[in-house]
């Protein structure tokens, strides 16, 4: 019996990797119904952990079924862990992905190795109408592109290079993102949760 659970996001970019991420796999993923017309959740606390599990307890309140939710981001300690917990909204409300990217890139400008480092983070809540039931999280490190490059994936991807600064996870396939990515490693830890291996 697949085990099925519904994701309260509105990023596309998210949808489409956990599908990718669950297919072959005995966890159903689909978008929370009606996500878009239900009241919105205030992402503004300090951590990735709170933002996620206040997100997840959340739209728990609306449904029946299993809610995941999904805070992730962009760390880069040169600039004091910036974007941070404030990834989406790092470039203003109505900002596109291309204009987050640029804002960081300004930002960095004139800095070279060390200083270029960067760490993506998940974190990864499932509650249950109102219930906490899991909470799971990991972490990619690599370095920031000086341009950016590549047209798969999403967010920050074209100016994120895996730690050997030759590709961006744009210029990646998805099969290769996921397997190194902070989304794919939460999300194997999450699938042991909820799928156990008897
Ligand atoms: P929901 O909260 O509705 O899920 P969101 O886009 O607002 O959608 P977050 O608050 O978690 O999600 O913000 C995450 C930000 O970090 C957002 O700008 C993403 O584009 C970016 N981000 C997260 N994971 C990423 C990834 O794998 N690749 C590139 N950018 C990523």
């Amino acid at each position: 019996m697949p085990v099925r659970i519904v994701l309260a996001s509105s990023n596309p970019g998210k949808l489409r990797e956990y599908r990718e991420l669950a297919a072959g796999t005995a966890l159903e993923i689909d978008l929370l119904p009606n996500f878009e017309e239900l009241p919105a959740f205030e992402e503004s606390a300090p951590t990735f952990a709170e933002n996620s599990a206040g997100k997840a307890l959340h739209f728990s309140r609306f449904t029946a079924e299993m809610v995941l939710a999904d805070d992730s981001g962009l760390v880069v300690p040169a600039v004091g862990g910036a974007p941070g917990v404030h990834s989406a909204r790092y470039a203003g409300p109505n900002a596109r992905d291309t204009d987050r990217a640029s804002k960081l890139l300004r930002e960095l400008e004139g800095k070279t190795g060390e200083e270029r480092k960067a760490r993506f983070v998940c974190v990864m809540a499932v509650a249950r109408q109102g219930r906490a039931l899991a909470v799971v999280s990991d972490c990619a490190e690599g370095v920031i592109a000086g341009e950016p490059r590549g047209a798969n994936g999403f967010g920050y991807d074209p100016i994120f290079c895996f730690p050997d600064g030759r590709r961006t996870y744009a210029e990646a396939s998805t099969e290769e993102k996921n397997l190194a990515s902070h989304r794919g490693k939460a999300f194997r830890k999450l699938i042991e949760f909820l799928v156990p291996k008897n």
